[in-house]
C-alpha cells in the first residue's frame, strides 16, 4: 500500500512564534517521512529565519481570507488529511472544496484537530476523541482531537528521527565560533523569555557568582528577551556588567536563529531559559537543565499547567521553587542550580524517548482511520 498522503495543515499566527514553530516542525517531519504537505498560514514571515532552507515535500501557501484563487491551486490534488492547528478553524471554502473531492473519490479526508501541549490529566482522557460534524458541506464527517503529551496515552511529542545522531555530532566550541562568540570555558546560559518579573534577580545572581564561581555568559535571543535585558541594564539601579569588571557576567545578543540553530543553542548551554510549548520540548531533548516560562493565561490556568509539567518532570523542590518565581507565582527567585536540575531532565528525556514520536503516532492514527472510514 502507498503510505504517502497529501496533508493540508492550517495555521494561524496568533502571537509569538509557537504556532508557526510547531506547524513548521510538524510539516517538515511529515515530509521527511514521505508525506506531502501543504502548509496554509496567514503570516509566513517568520519562516524566512526559522526555516530559510525550506523543506522538500512542504509547500507553504498563504491563508488568505477568503482563500479564493488559492483553492484553484488545488487542481485535482487530493485532500486526504486535514490538520487544524490549535483550534484555528479551517477556511469553510476549503472544506467545501474537500467535500467536492470526497464526492469524486469516495474517500473522506481524515480531519485532525491538533491541540496544545499539556501534562495535565485531561489530555489522556481527550486524546483521539471524535467530534462529529453536524452541518455544512462536511456534515457526517468526524474531526479527531489529537493531543500531544508526555505519556503513552497521548499523541506524544514532536521529535525527528535523526535527532540523537545530530546531537552526538554536535561540537559546542565550533558552533559558538560560527556565531562569533569567543568561548573561554564560561558557564553558558541561554535566555528565551517574555518579561519575567524576576529577570533582574537572575542577572544579580549570575553577576554575583551564584551558582557558578567562574565567569558566566548569557546568550540572549532576539526580540522580547533582548529588549527585557537591555531595559534592565540601561537602568542605573542594576549593577552593570562593566562594574563587575565585565568578567563575571558577559552578555551576547544573538541574531534570529533558524530552528536548527536554536536547537544548537540549547545543546551548547549549561542552563536554558525557554518559553512556550515548542522550545520547552526542545529543551527536554537538549538534556540540559532548563527553566520554562509558560505562556500566561488570564484565568491563571497556566499555574495548574505548570504544576502538572513539573510533576511530569519529577522536578526537585529547588527547581519547582525557581519555576514558581520565574513565572511570577512567588516572590523570591532562588539561586539557580543547574547541576542538580539536569538529572531529572535526563531521566525524563530518556522516558520520553521510549515513547513513539508524535509524527509516528499521527501517521498511524490517520492510516487506521482511512481504513475505517471510506
Ligand atoms: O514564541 P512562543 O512564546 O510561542 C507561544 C507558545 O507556543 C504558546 O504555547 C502559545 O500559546 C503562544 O505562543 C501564543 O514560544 P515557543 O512555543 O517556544 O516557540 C518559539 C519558536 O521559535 C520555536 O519553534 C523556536 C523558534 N525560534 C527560532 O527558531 N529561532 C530563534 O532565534 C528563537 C528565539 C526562536
Amino acid at each position: 500500500m502507498n503510505h504517502s498522503l497529501q496533508w493540508d495543515i492550517f495555521c494561524k499566527v496568533i502571537d509569538n512564534h509557537g504556532d508557526i514553530g510547531v506547524c513548521w516542525r510538524l510539516s517538515a517531519e511529515l515530509a521527511s517521512r514521505g508525506q506531502r504537505v501543504r502548509l496554509w498560514v496567514d503570516d509566513a514571515s517568520a519562516l524566512s529565519w526559522m526555516a530559510p532552507q525550506g523543506c522538500d515535500g512542504v509547500t507553504v501557501l498563504p491563508w488568505l481570507e477568503p482563500l479564493g484563487m488559492n483553492i484553484l491551486r488545488l487542481g485535482s490534488a487530493p485532500c486526504e488529511v486535514l490538520v487544524e492547528a490549535f483550534g484555528c478553524e479551517i477556511a469553510p471554502e476549503f472544506i467545501a472544496a474537500c467535500a467536492d473531492h470526497a464526492m469524486d473519490t469516495g474517500q473522506k479526508p481524515v480531519w485532525i484537530n491538533l491541540e496544545y501541549l499539556s501534562a495535565e490529566a485531561y489530555v489522556e482522557r481527550c486524546h483521539a476523541m471524535p467530534s462529529p460534524v453536524h452541518s455544512g458541506p462536511a456534515a457526517g464527517w468526524t474531526k479527531w482531537f489529537f493531543y500531544p503529551g508526555f505519556t503513552p496515552g497521548t499523541g506524544g511529542l514532536l521529535r525527528e528521527d535523526g535527532l540523537a545522531a545530530r546531537q552526538a555530532a554536535f561540537q559546542r566550541s565550533a558552533w559558538l565560533a560560527q556565531q562569533g562568540i569567543a568561548y573561554k570555558g564560561e558557564m553558558l546560559v541561554s535566555l528565551f523569555c517574555y518579561e519575567p518579573p524576576a529577570l533582574a534577580r537572575l542577572l544579580d545572581h549570575l553577576a554575583q557568582r551564584n551558582p557558578h564561581p567562574g565567569p558566566v555568559r548569557l546568550l540572549v535571543t532576539v526580540g522580547r528577551a533582548a529588549s527585557a535585558v537591555k531595559a534592565l541594564i540601561n537602568d542605573e539601579k542594576w549593577p552593570q556588567p562593566g562594574q563587575n569588571g565585565g568578567e563575571q557576567l558577559s552578555i551576547s545578543y544573538l541574531p534570529l536563529l533558524s530552528q536548527t540553530d536554536f536547537d544548537h543553542l540549547l545543546w551548547a548551554c549549561d542552563l536554558n531559559f525557554v518559553r512556550g510549548e515548542d522550545s520547552v520540548v526542545r529543551a527536554i531533548w537538549a538534556a540540559q537543565a532548563f527553566v520554562w516560562q509558560i505562556y500566561p493565561q488570564a484565568d491563571q490556568a497556566h499555574r495548574v499547567k505548570l504544576e502538572a509539567f513539573l510533576d511530569m518532570l519529577q522536578a526537585p523542590p529547588s527547581l519547582r521553587r525557581f519555576h514558581e518565581a520565574w513565572n511570577g507565582l512567588r516572590d523570591e527567585l532562588p539561586v539557580p542550580d543547574p547541576e542538580s536540575w539536569s538529572a531529572c531532565v535526563r531521566t525524563a528525556r530518556q522516558r520520553l524517548l521510549d515513547q513513539d514520536a508524535l509524527c509516528t503516532q499521527l501517521i498511524g492514527f490517520v492510516m487506521h482511520n482511512r481504513q475505517q472510514t471510506p
